[in-house]
């Protein structure tokens, strides 16, 4: 069995999140999925959520292509996470190419994979306040 992680914030999830897990799925049978916590999403991140962290979880977890969540609350934990889930290939999208290759030091394969263009959370939220 081919053990896939992938990390994010998933707020206000959208079909570019979808379109990531999907692919990320595709490259192998078991998918992890880390979500920031609501700690760390504002004092890493300065991001605000508008869904708790419960509530993205339960989002995500909706998603047919998912089969774990566990929380991501520190930078630091993708080295521990790569092992304790026994995971064989990291993917993110391609806006942090490049950010992550230190886990293939951990026998990980490391695969960025082209963002979704034109959707993103701020940009919702900025529609949304624009009318
Ligand atoms: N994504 C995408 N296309 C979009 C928007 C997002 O492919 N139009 C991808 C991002 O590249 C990321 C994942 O969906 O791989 C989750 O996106 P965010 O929730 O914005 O995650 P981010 O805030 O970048 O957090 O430790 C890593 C961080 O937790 C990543």
């Amino acid at each position: 069995m081919k053990r896939v992680i992938t990390y994010g914030t998933f707020d206000l999830m959208h079909y570019g999140h979808i379109n990531l897990l999907k692919r990320a799925k595709a490259l192998g049978d078991y998918l992890v999925v880390v979500i920031s916590s609501d700690e760390f999403n504002w004092n890493e991140k300065q991001k605000k959520c508008y869904f708790t962290y419960e509530q993205r979880k339960a989002l995500v977890e909706a998603c047919r292509y998912v089969d774990l969540v566990i929380p991501e609350t520190s930078w630091e934990q993708k080295r521990e996470d790569v092992h304790e889930y026994h995971i064989d290939t990291f993917v993110m999208g391609n806006d942090w190419e490049g950010e992550f290759d230190f886990l293939k030091e951990e026998g990980v394969e490391v695969v960025y994979l082209d963002r979704t263009p034109e959707i993103s959370t701020t940009q919702i939220k900025t529609d949304l306040t624009n009318g």
